[in-house]
């Protein structure tokens, strides 16, 4: 008796264990809402495959996706995109664009953004800044802003991680559209939002776009009341426990 009641806890943990894991990191996403035929992407905010109506649509200059994990306070920008060197065209180089992020109700587009993250990929750091004036897409005005100029000191500096080369990164599922599947062409930013306040990081947008405005990458995260994602994982582990237990009591 004492065994099977050891197993079942062990289930119940997994199982518990096994919705969290699931849970994060979250593909916060959001459709940026310009799009034409031939230009509407798939998966979680039709931006996988997906780039401004206009503009070379290609691997190339694909921004994929936006995944928070609220545990660690991480935020990661995917896509096929080389975010270190950026992307040439006839000639010029059009880089990566600073990481927005805001709050309020809607969107914050396309100046009313509360702090930006300037990426320096030599070194992989960042500066975050709250003061500053944007900074305009070459192209696609609709993607602003790009990045920024300072009026003020930066609040924080850090590093970020990068990752290239990756097949299926926070298994969001996200293919390619030269190869197909999860060809291992994937990049990833990994960025700490530690440095903003709790307020903020409980419901917040985040925008990034390439130089030229080719991709409009938008996402946004509101935390769900922790009692009630406690009580409702507490729940499922409860009545799963009960089900195997009326199971193994019928034997
Ligand atoms: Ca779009
Ligand atoms: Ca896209
Ligand atoms: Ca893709």
């Amino acid at each position: 008796m004492k065994k099977q009641k050891l197993h079942l806890a062990m289930v119940s943990a997994g199982i518990l264990s096994a919705s969290l894991a699931q849970a994060t990191p979250f593909n916060i996403t959001i459709n940026d809402n310009n799009s034409a035929s031939g230009y509407i992407g798939t998966g979680v905010g039709k931006e996988d495959n997906e780039t401004e109506p206009g503009t070379v649509k290609s691997d190339a200059w694909d921004y994929e996706a936006l995944g928070y994990d609220p545990g660690t306070k991480q935020l990661d920008v995917i896509g096929t995109f080389n975010f270190a060197q950026g992307q040439t065209a006839s000639g010029k180089t059009y880089h990566a664009g600073a990481i927005f992020i805001g709050t309020g109700p809607t969107l914050p587009r396309p100046n009313n953004w509360s702090y930006a993250y300037v990426l320096d990929f030599n070194n992989n750091t960042y500066a975050l800044y709250n003061s500053f004036n944007i900074v305009l897409p070459t192209d696609i005005l609709a993607s602003s802003p790009w990045t920024i100029t300072p009026t003020g000191d930066a609040i924080a500096t850090g590093s970020f991680l990068y990752a290239t080369g990756l097949s299926d990164p926070n298994g969001f599922g996200l293919t390619t559209m030269s190869g197909g599947g999860n060809a291992p062409i994937h990049n990833m930013i990994s960025l700490s939002l530690a440095d903003l306040s709790p307020t903020v990081l409980n419901d917040f947008w985040v925008h990034t776009t390439p130089e030229c405005g080719n991709d409009n990458l938008n996402g946004h995260y509101q935390s769900v009341p922790d009692a009630g994602a406690t009580l409702m994982l507490l729940g499922m582990g409860v009545s799963t426990l009960a089900c195997v237990n009326r199971r193994l009591k019928r034997k």
